[in-house]
């Protein structure tokens, strides 16, 4: 798939392309990638990508003509892309997006900056409005990465080890279990002794406990909305009849 980001900052992302996940997959051609100075679609001399708000006040608004143009540009490029512009205002990113977007042709991320993007581009050039938050960023930009960066290791083959994607946080809407390196003594803490028997059930059913307790204790907002399976409902009775009987005997 490819991904072509339109942005006043191009130079932002020289560094970006250019280490781990996003690298690794435009080597082996798992995706394309280029920044695209909107500023090149500039007509007038002194290159201007913003222009001052009717109706008045203070800040810059984004001239709708060098980003129009560039947009169409890139879209003409890249048949196939879905627009997407960055802003606080879109829906809020979540795993389940990213996993939509990895599925597409390739999007053309519209990073904004000053107070914000004329509306008429929003209106007639944008298929998608995307917020990574609710928090207020000085542009698109670092959005833009986001997105990037977690749709890009979604990629079959763009990861090195194939299905690592799909083991971790949220891909199943529980947390990651803990997790241990050497030593197995670090600063007097011991790595749990089931990670170190070899016995690759009780570590699975381990690390399947671990990740249900996380999520209870962390982001019980996830248990809220999520299906579980029988062995996660069995752990959380589990524990559910253990704090009930601690909490019994205190009285
Ligand atoms: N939050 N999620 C965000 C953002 C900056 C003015 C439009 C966000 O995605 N983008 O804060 N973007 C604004 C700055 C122009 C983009």
């Amino acid at each position: 798939m490819f991904f072509t980001v339109l942005t006043i900052f191009p130079e932002m992302f020289d560094l970006f392309w250019n280490h781990g996940i996003v690298r690794r997959a435009i080597e082996h051609k798992k995706i394309l990638a280029s920044a695209v100075n909107i500023r090149d679609y500039a007509a007038d001399r002194h290159q201007a990508t913003d222009d001052r708000p009717y109706g008045g006040g203070s800040g810059m608004v984004m001239k709708p003509e060098p980003l129009a143009a560039a947009i169409r540009d890139a879209a003409r490029m890249r048949s196939g892309a879905k627009t997407v512009l960055m802003t606080p205002q879109g829906r809020v990113f979540n795993q389940k997006m990213a996993r939509e977007l990895a599925s597409s042709d390739g999007l053309i991320l519209v990073c904004g900056r000053y107070e914000g993007v004329d509306e008429r581009i929003c209106h007639d050039l944008i298929d998608y409005e995307i917020s990574i938050g609710d928090y207020v960023l000085t542009g698109g930009e670092l959005a833009g990465m986001v997105i990037i960066d977690a749709v890009s290791r979604l990629i079959p083959g763009a990861l090195g080890g194939e299905d690592a994607a799909e083991k971790d946080s949220f891909s199943d809407d529980l947390l990651e279990h803990a997790h241990y390196t050497r030593p197995v003594i670090f600063e007097g803490q011991e790595v749990p002794e089931v990670l170190l028997s070899g016995h690759h059930q009780q570590i699975d059913d381990w690390r399947l406990e671990s990740s249900v307790m996380r999520t209870l204790l962390k982001r019980p907002d996830l248990l809220q909305k999520k299906d579980l399976t029988r062995p996660e409902r069995e752990i959380l009775e589990k524990w559910r009849r253990e704090i009930e009987y601690i909490l019994q005997v205190q009285k």
